[in-house]
């Protein structure tokens, strides 16, 4: 078997029952777990610059294959040096492997054991994704950490289809692994798939493990499915993963699950929302969320949340963020600029509290002031 454990050490620096705090050293950066990571499909995380996003905190982010791929197209990136050097992004970053992406977005993807056919959106053209090619993109990229192809269904779905997709993707498995050229400085993730059905699970985490990968996603989920099924799933995907490996769960989360599944032993995360819900004009705050385009916003002259030490809190009141969000881009740019502060503050709590043993307190403390009347 080849060796695929070369680049990422984990450490981990304290434990609470399930939860740990860890330390990712990655090629580009070391990271601290529990880890929320921006969403930058495109190489960008909207509106904020690279200088920004790290001094918000930002020690990795996540871009995709399939966006990349169309567009700058995999060449121009290859000439680049990567997509590092092309966006000049000095930190960690993580690629998803687009299956998901093609699925979710498009309607046209059709997938077959060879791999995932769509029309490109660019072009019009009809285009193959294979195992083989996704890894071929991911090392022309040469992200940190690369996410194997999966075949992915919705949660919500029942049926033979749950079953052939999770098989389908444990063969696929040893496909990105054959095809992988960079264990050396990219580590290959394999993502556990199943749905919701404990047995196909536990099939596929097995299996997963005897591949010794760097790390595992478990993928799958945040598809519309309740919180109960959802977090049933995380807990019996890191009891039987192992323990000193990275454990990510895929398009997870809002504050809530991540304090929740942090608990349950995960380790990292990805989401558009806190980025996304800004067109909308919602920030993050300890109560929940705060939404800036209710009228009551226009008079008020606190900052967002006045316990934020981030540079829009410091810097603006709410009037000014209620003014521009209807009318102007600058309105969701600070928005998501506090948004990822407020997404990098609970991470980095989570990651001291559970080091320093205060984690129950942080978590009731958190739970208290987001449902005051234990609702
Ligand atoms: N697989 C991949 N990317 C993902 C997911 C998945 O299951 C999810 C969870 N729905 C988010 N992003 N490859
Ligand atoms: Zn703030």
């Amino acid at each position: 078997m080849k060796f695929l454990l070369l680049c990422l050490l984990s450490q981990i620096l304290g434990r609470f029952n399930r939860a740990r705090a860890a330390q990712l050293t990655l090629p580009h950066f070391v990271c601290q777990t529990p880890l929320f990571m921006p969403v930058g499909t495109q190489g960008t995380i909207k509106g904020l610059t690279n200088n920004e996003l790290e001094r918000i905190g930002c020690q990795i982010i996540l871009g995709n294959t399939y966006h990349l791929a169309l567009r700058p197209t995999f060449e121009l990136l290859e000439e680049a040096g990567g997509l590092h050097n092309f966006m000049n992004w000095p930190r960690a970053m993580l690629t998803d492997s687009g299956g998901f992406q093609m699925v979710s977005l498009l309607h046209l993807a059709d997938i077959t054991e060879e791999g995932v056919t769509f029309q490109s959106p660019v072009d019009g053209k009809l285009m193959l994704l294979t195992p083989e090619e996704s890894i071929h993109i991911h090392n022309r990229i040469r992200a940190d950490i690369i996410m194997a192809l999966d075949d992915v269904v919705k949660t919500t779905i029942t049926g033979p289809r749950i079953k052939e997709a999770m098989y389908r993707t444990l063969r696929w498995i040893h496909r990105c692994i054959a095809a992988h050229r960079r264990p050396h400085d990219q580590n290959l993730f394999g993502i556990v798939q199943g749905g919701l059905d404990p047995v196909l699970k536990d099939i596929c985490v097995k299996s997963l493990v005897d591949c010794n990968l760097p790390g595992y996603a478990i993928g799958g989920l945040a598809g519309g499915e309740d919180k109960d099924s959802f977090w049933r799933v995380v807990a019996q995907c890191t009891a039987a993963l192992p323990e000193d490996k990275p454990r990510y769960v895929m398009g997870v989360g809002y504050p809530l699950d991540i304090v929740v599944c942090s608990a349950l032993g995960a380790d990292m995360y990805d989401c558009v929302y806190p980025t996304r819900t800004t067109c909308f004009g919602t920030a993050l705050i300890p109560e929940r969320v705060l939404k800036l385009k209710h009228r009551a916003m226009a008079d008020d002259t606190q900052p967002i949340d006045p316990t934020c030490p981030c540079m829009v809190c410091k810097n603006y009141i709410r009037t000014y963020i209620h003014c521009l969000v209807t009318k102007d881009a600058m309105g969701s740019q600070l928005l998501s600029s506090h948004n990822l502060y407020y997404m990098m503050r609970l991470s980095r709590n989570l990651h001291t509290s559970i080091v320093e043993g205060r984690f129950p307190k942080f978590v009731c403390d958190f739970l208290q002031t987001m449902f005051p009347k234990g609702d």
